[in-house]
């Protein structure tokens, strides 16, 4: 068994992350905390421990989900953030007349994670699919949380020109985790944790299409599958630019499967200030980080039917 840490942000593709990430038969998921950003973080922790409930195993499931009590440097779109209501109302989550059986944690997502590292026996990865700002806070209550931490996936960042960031004041060079709170990346960049990036350089490679939608309806007896796409069908690009992608189901499942991915070593830093803040750039004076540049798209999306396939059905 692999020890996981999850913190993610409350859209679709990190409520699915959270979904395959419980089905990986060789995963013990220690602790999910869920930070407010990309969903409204009650409905996100709700949708979160509901589907702990509905989808969870029992010997390798966590015991509770903390919310975090981070803040936005610059919140995202209340368009994207209002989904996940949506998502925690839906029936095939609210069977037990909306009772939920796993407990919010005690302690807010930062002191969690430091808790649920500190009491691990062995190293833990961790993923993080939103922005880095719970990580950036227990490394300044508890610096030696590092020698817990087996590698840190992160969806973030863009070593491209291309941000997905369109807001006034912003140069659209950086993604959005990343802009939501660039000081977090610079801590965490400046720690010793073995970092692998998965920014939207690769996540370009998985856009979210009408195939893939129809592809999980007509596997839709399968109830995690089910879900998946009805999740999907909450999120919808009508403007240019605003494309869904896979962002962060490639990130938790690079996370255990290398083999859908490649990558390599290359030297970032990013920017905290001025127009371009939150821009990741490859830079000979950066520090060394694992850089995703590419997946195996097929291997990725048959992987995601395995793992869902594998969940329990009632
Ligand atoms: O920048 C990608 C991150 C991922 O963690 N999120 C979505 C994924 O959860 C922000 C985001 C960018 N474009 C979006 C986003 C869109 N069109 N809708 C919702 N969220
Ligand atoms: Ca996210």
């Amino acid at each position: 068994m692999r020890n996981f840490y999850f913190n993610h942000d409350g859209n679709v593709d990190d409520l699915v992350s959270l979904l395959l990430l419980l089905q990986m038969p060789d995963v013990n998921l220690l602790g999910v905390g869920v930070t407010d950003a990309d969903g409204y973080v009650d409905p996100a922790s709700s949708a979160s421990r509901k589907i702990i409930d509905r989808f969870g195993h029992a010997d390798r499931k966590p015991a509770d989900v903390a919310k975090s009590n981070s803040r936005a440097k610059h919140q995202f779109p209340d368009a994207w953030r209002l989904s996940v209501f949506s998502f925690d109302d839906f029936p095939l989550l609210n069977e037990n007349g909306g009772q939920i059986q796993t407990p919010l944690a005690e302690k807010p997502g930062h002191l969690d994670m430091i808790d649920k590292l500190q009491n691990s026996a062995k190293k833990v990865t961790l993923v993080m699919t939103g922005p880095l700002t719970d990580l950036a806070r227990a490394l300044k209550v508890d610096p030696t949380i590092t020698e817990k931490i087996d590698k840190l996936y992160w969806m973030g960042g863009v070593l491209g020109s291309q941000g997905n960031v369109a807001a006034p004041g912003a140069d659209d060079t950086m993604e959005w985790n990343a802009y939501w709170d660039a000081e977090a990346v610079k801590t965490v960049w400046d720690s010793n944790i073995e970092i692998v990036m998965v920014g939207l350089d690769s996540t370009n490679q998985v856009p979210l299409t009408s195939e893939l939608r129809l592809r999980w309806a007509a596997q839709r007896s399968y109830p995690a599958l089910d879900l998946i796409g009805q999740g999907y069908s909450l999120v919808h690009s009508f403007e240019a630019n605003s494309i869904y992608y896979l962002w962060d189901v490639l990130t938790t499942l690079s996370s255990r499967y290398p083999e859908l991915i490649e990558s390599k070593r290359v030297k970032t830093d990013v920017i905290t200030t001025g127009f371009s803040e939150g821009r990741t750039f490859q830079t000979d004076k950066g520090r060394e980080i694992t850089f995703v540049t590419s997946v195996d798209a097929a291997a990725f999306y048959d992987k995601i039917d395995e793992l869902a396939k594998l969940a329990p059905s009632k």
